[in-house]
């Protein structure tokens, strides 16, 4: 088999990428572990910054994001016993929208397959090959366990932080850098009337706990936990005693519900540099990791696909190099921005019994700044409804 670009997952960065590409006039084809019904059911993010709303309707692909997904002027944050209302339209002009990442995954796999591009599900042994030469290379078992290959032009390393691209890098050529936290998220999806217009951030002495949703009857809980909870630890009667305790606001009451999805993920800090080896580039989680606490993770998956699309689109139609050159940096500048974003509202929301009782006066008075301060909270406001691309 022979395409121009190979592309390893379909997650949204390798889905928008191979889009943008078809929309270029350079082909694609992408290798997905996983089957189709797979990922589309991969519950995961939810926040659309602004900047991937409007790039999503001028692609066609935004029908149903803005008749199902909900938009968002503000989010609240909850610490003290006190609630304040941070509104992004006034302190930016711009909203965000909720709507979850397996939709967008479904809408565009569909645009995909309607506009004839190739996307091979259940593909096994995914093995990168000379990619430090003008043919690089995929060797991968198709879906009926037949040995294939692919040639291409490029890879795209699109297969999140687990995926095999990343490690196809020498390992004296990358650095990667990263945190790990001491806290994990519990994450439940509950059938439940909407107990709030906009999302919820709750600094709470028990631990962080964030309110969003998926539908006017289906909600989006996270709780913070520690990491190493079996799932068993958290049934559903402690889990609903725990939201009600750190949500508690006067007048205000949590709708409680079946919950029918619930797991724990731990919070990571990640950036592997460089993004690119000769002809490998990664995109999104294999390259970098935020904790969630930002929402920015599938944002900055597919701030990677439209820089690569680009650099790719100047190469095939001008042979021009530069753009491919500096893919590193591009990208870099934009995830770091995010990095430092995430880990500031992480740090912000979580617990962290390490601190000292001063260091905890400093973090509540860092909270009460970002409420307070005009000038903070549009700093803080201006980087959660996304930063453009130029
Ligand atoms: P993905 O989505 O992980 O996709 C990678 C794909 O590669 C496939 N793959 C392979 N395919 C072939 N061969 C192999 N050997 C392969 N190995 C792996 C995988 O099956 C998969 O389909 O990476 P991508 O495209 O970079 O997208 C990144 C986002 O998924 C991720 O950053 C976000 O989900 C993070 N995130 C959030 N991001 C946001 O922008 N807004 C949010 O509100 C938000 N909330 C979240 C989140 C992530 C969370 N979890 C589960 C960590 C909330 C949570 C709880
Ligand atoms: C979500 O709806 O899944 C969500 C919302 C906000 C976040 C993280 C996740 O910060």
């Amino acid at each position: 088999m022979r395409t121009q670009i190979g592309i390893i997952g379909a997650g949204p960065g390798g889905l928008f990428l191979s889009h943008l590409l078809h929309r270029m006039g350079i082909e694609s084809v992408i290798l997905e572990r996983h089957s189709r019904a797979d990922i589309e059911s991969t519950i995961r993010a939810g926040v659309l910054e602004h900047w991937v709303i409007d790039l999503m309707n001028r692609m066609g692909l935004g029908e149903r994001m803005m008749r199902e997904g909900r938009p968002d002027h503000g989010v609240t944050f909850q610490f003290m016993g006190r609630r304040h209302h941070l509104d992004f339209q006034e302190l930016t002009g711009k909203s965000i929208r909720v709507y979850a990442q397996h939709e967008v995954v479904k809408d565009i796999v569909a645009a995909r397959l309607k506009d004839g591009g190739e996307i091979l599900f259940s593909v096994s042994d995914t093995t990168l090959q000379n990619i430090d030469s003008e043919h690089p290379s995929i060797a991968f078992r198709d879906a009926n366990g037949v040995q294939q290959k692919l040639d291409c032009d490029f890879i795209a390393g699109c297969d999140g932080f687990h995926g095999p691209s990343r490690q196809a890098i020498p390992a004296k050529a990358r650095k990667e850098l990263d945190i790990e936290y001491p806290w994990g998220w519990l994450g439940i999806l509950a059938e439940a009337p909407r107990s709030s217009e906009e999302l919820i951030y709750s600094n709470h002495d028990r631990g962080f706990a964030l309110l969003s949703t998926r539908s006017p009857m289906v909600q989006r809980i996270y709780l913070q936990v520690d990491p190493h909870d079996p799932i068993e630890a958290w049934p559903d009667d402690r889990i609903w005693s725990e939201m009600q305790a750190r949500f508690a606001f006067p007048g205000w009451t949590l709708s409680e519900g079946p919950i029918f999805q619930k797991s724990i993920v731990g919070l990571r800090s990640f950036v592997c540099e460089p993004m690119q080896y000769g002809r490998l580039y990664l995109a999104g989680d294999s390259a970098h990791i935020v904790p969630p606490t930002g929402a920015k993770g599938m944002n900055l998956a597919i701030a990677d696909g439209i820089v690569l699309s680009r650099a790719l689109d100047a190469w095939y139609k001008r042979k021009d190099k530069a753009l491919l050159g500096a893919y590193t940096d591009t990208c870099l500048a934009r995830v770091w921005k995010y990095e430092r974003f995430s880990w500031y509202m992480t740090t912000l929301f979580h617990r962290n019994d390490a601190e000292t009782a001063f260091e905890r006066r400093i973090h509540l008075a860092d909270l009460d700044f970002v409420v307070s301060s005009r000038a903070a909270s549009t700093a803080l406001a201006e980087v959660y409804v996304g930063v453009p691309i130029d």
